[in-house]
């Protein structure tokens, strides 16, 4: 994160892709189109998105965390990695751009957005892009369907939250536990007591605190608007966060957008678990791919409060439909041949390009 006041010189204009990458949306950009200065690209990026101002009028921000991202994608150097994708959170009524926490859905756009730049070459019948994800230092693997040198928006792959159709895109992390934490349970308990609040402290991909939302005097079925207008209940859950924030080795998190609360209940749709994710001021729509992923492992780990309402499918490969406002996303977890650690995680995501142009901070 960067002290956006600072005057620096800002660059009037950047090529750009805006993409929907799963339930998110946002600009994509190339590393060598943004400034090297993190003041002067945090700079440009705040006037892009229109931020700060809680409605974005005068920029592409559609007024909601979840449109308001940025992927920065560049050719890899490292070793069996096609390429690094730095992901950074434009607030959207503060300036504030932080790179603190990684984002899975905007990373289901990276692969098509590469190949689009011709930072890889699309091969017959799917293209493998194997991600340096920057924020979390860790590999995603993605399979972009692509034909004749081109990417394949188009196809049957349906995910709660978006409407229609799109080809899919199967993602799959591996070595995700302890991103940004330094361990899967950063307390070192899988149970620890905020507040008087049983919770578990978790970081698969995302750093998430995860609780019973009948310890936070909700049913956990509610909608995203209902639970938006809960004063109460969002009072609540940072006083919680905020004291997670230390004992998870995030530091201080009052401006940070982690970790991510989220309230789990028993499932009511067939699914694992049911869930309502506050990211961490506005109620998710669904739930991030990354959240679903700690939210997963949450609930295989025995004796937390996710597994005691989690119906935990048996076996090694564990199909597991993460509940949330308005659908379920599924994540497969592979278990290592101990029986209790993940060796791997994988989740559907579809994308779409929307547009491909020139974007104005002037
Ligand atoms: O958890 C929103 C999203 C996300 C993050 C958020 C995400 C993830 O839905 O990997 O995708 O939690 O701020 O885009």
């Amino acid at each position: 994160m960067s002290d956006a006041s600072v005057s620096v010189p800002v660059p009037a204009s950047a090529p750009c892709m805006w993409m929907r990458g799963g339930t998110s949306k946002g600009g994509y950009f190339l590393a060598s189109d943004l400034p090297e200065d993190t003041a002067a690209r945090d700079a440009f990026l705040l006037r892009i998105m229109g931020s700060p101002d809680p409605r974005q009028i005068d920029g592409m921000g559609g007024a909601d965390p979840l449109t308001s991202k940025i992927a920065v994608v560049k050719p890899s150097e490292r070793d069996g990695i096609d390429v690094d994708y730095l992901f950074l959170q434009v607030f959207v009524d503060q300036a504030i751009v932080t790179d603190a926490q990684n984002c899975g859905n905007i990373l289901a756009g990276v692969g098509a957005f590469a190949i689009e730049r011709g930072l890889i070459k699309a091969q017959d019948g799917a293209t493998r892009v194997s991600i340096f994800m920057e924020n979390t230092e860790q590999v995603a693997i993605a399979q972009i369907p692509t034909t004749n040198g081109h990417v394949i928006y188009t196809g049957d792959a349906k995910i709660d939250g978006v409407p229609g159709t799109a080809s899919p895109i199967p993602v799959t992390f591996k070595d995700t536990a302890g991103s940004s934490c330094g361990a899967l349970l950063p307390s070192g308990n899988a149970v620890d007591v905020i507040d008087g609040v049983e919770v578990t402290m978790i970081d698969n991909g995302m750093p998430v605190v995860v609780l019973r939302a009948a310890d936070m005097g909700i049913a956990g079925t509610e909608s995203r608007e209902d639970l938006d207008a809960n004063d109460a209940l969002k009072a609540k859950l940072e006083a919680i966060r905020l004291q997670a924030g230390p004992l998870m080795n995030l530091g201080d998190v009052a401006e940070k957008t982690v970790p991510k609360m989220t309230m789990v209940s028993a499932p009511e749709d067939g699914g694992t678990i049911s869930t309502r994710t506050f990211i961490p001021h506005r109620c998710h729509a669904s739930i991030g791919v990354l959240g679903a992923v700690s939210v997963a492992t949450a609930c295989v780990l025995q004796g937390t409060p996710a597994n005691g309402l989690a119906k935990v499918p048996d076996g090694v490969t564990k199909t597991m439909p993460v509940e949330h406002p308005i659908g379920e996303t599924t994540v497969v977890v592979e278990m290592a041949p101990n029986g209790t650690d993940i060796e791997s995680a994988a989740i559907l995501r579809t994308t779409r390009k929307l547009f491909d142009g020139t974007i104005f901070a002037t």
